[in-house]
């Protein structure tokens, strides 16, 4: 899943594609380097970052999407989003997916996602983006995360929309500290052990500048790693800005984990 963020404000992007000029091509640049999916957004969840009224978001997001569907976009896309009125005009515009990183806190965008029957990412994360760094106290990380997207589950099926039309999302640095984000990759399976496809977010995020000391623009290398450790560990979808990259490290590991069958009989 490629990235485009449609922000003024985004921690590794923001700014670059607010032209919506820049923005196709940079779109059609992430299809032509192996994008299975475009994920388009217009408000930056990074920590601190001030929330965005829906119709800034709609104003950002809907005519890229227009000019991408008019331009025949080769592959699916999907809106991140948490507001209701923003994956409505999204949808209509073109987009065929949501990416929620409240988990569909909001029953209004699950209700939305419902009547639409399209796929949706559930992410975890607890809070806002503005307080939510202060919010990571976890006894078990991994196990309350994974407690906390099962309910998100539920919520999403009381709501109408089937199982088999969700991703769960660990939210990597969503109210996580660098050690969290860490425990959550190496040990990715106690999620995928939901039942559900599981999509991971690393992509130039401030673990690895914890771990390496890079600043945000020298976080390729690191990234590609995460991309290789959560591909591994049972990841079905990797959300990067670098698409061929870390489509290289995802094949990569890919098949170790299918070149890892214990020896049959004899
Ligand atoms: N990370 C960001 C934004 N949206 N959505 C999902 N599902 N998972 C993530 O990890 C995630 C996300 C923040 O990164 P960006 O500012 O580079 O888009």
């Amino acid at each position: 899943m490629g990235v485009l963020n449609l922000t003024p404000d985004s921690f590794s992007d923001g700014g670059r594609f607010l032209d919506p000029d820049a923005a196709v091509a940079r779109a059609r640049v992430l299809a032509d380097e192996g994008a299975d999916l475009l994920d388009v957004g217009g408000e930056s969840t990074r920590p601190g970052a001030p929330p965005v009224p829906a119709a800034e978001e709609i104003r950002r997001v809907v005519p890229v999407l227009e000019r991408l569907r008019a331009g025949g976009y080769p592959v699916p896309i999907s809106i991140d989003t948490s507001k209701a009125e923003v994956a409505r005009a999204a949808l209509a515009a073109g987009a065929a997916m949501v990416n929620d990183v409240t988990a569909l806190s909001d029953p209004a965008l699950a209700e939305v996602v419902a009547e639409a029957g399209v796929p949706v990412v559930l992410m975890h994360m607890r809070g806002t983006p503005r307080d939510m760094q202060d919010r990571a106290a976890y006894r078990d990380v991994v196990r309350e995360v994974r407690d906390e997207l099962a309910l998100a589950l539920e919520r999403a099926e009381r709501a109408g929309i089937a199982r088999a039309r969700t991703l769960l999302d660990p939210g990597i640095g969503f109210a996580k500290t660098a050690t969290q984000s860490l425990e959550l990759l190496a040990r990715l399976r106690e999620i995928a052990a939901l039942g559900r496809p599981v999509l991971v977010g690393p992509s130039r995020k401030s673990f690895i500048g914890h771990v390496t000391g890079t600043l945000v623009a020298d976080r390729l290398p690191g990234t590609l790693a995460a991309v290789a450790v959560a591909v591994l560990n049972g990841a079905a979808v990797v959300r990067v800005h670098d698409v061929a990259a870390a489509r290289q490290a995802a094949r990569i590991a890919a098949a170790v984990r299918e070149a890892d069958r214990p020896p049959g009989p004899g």
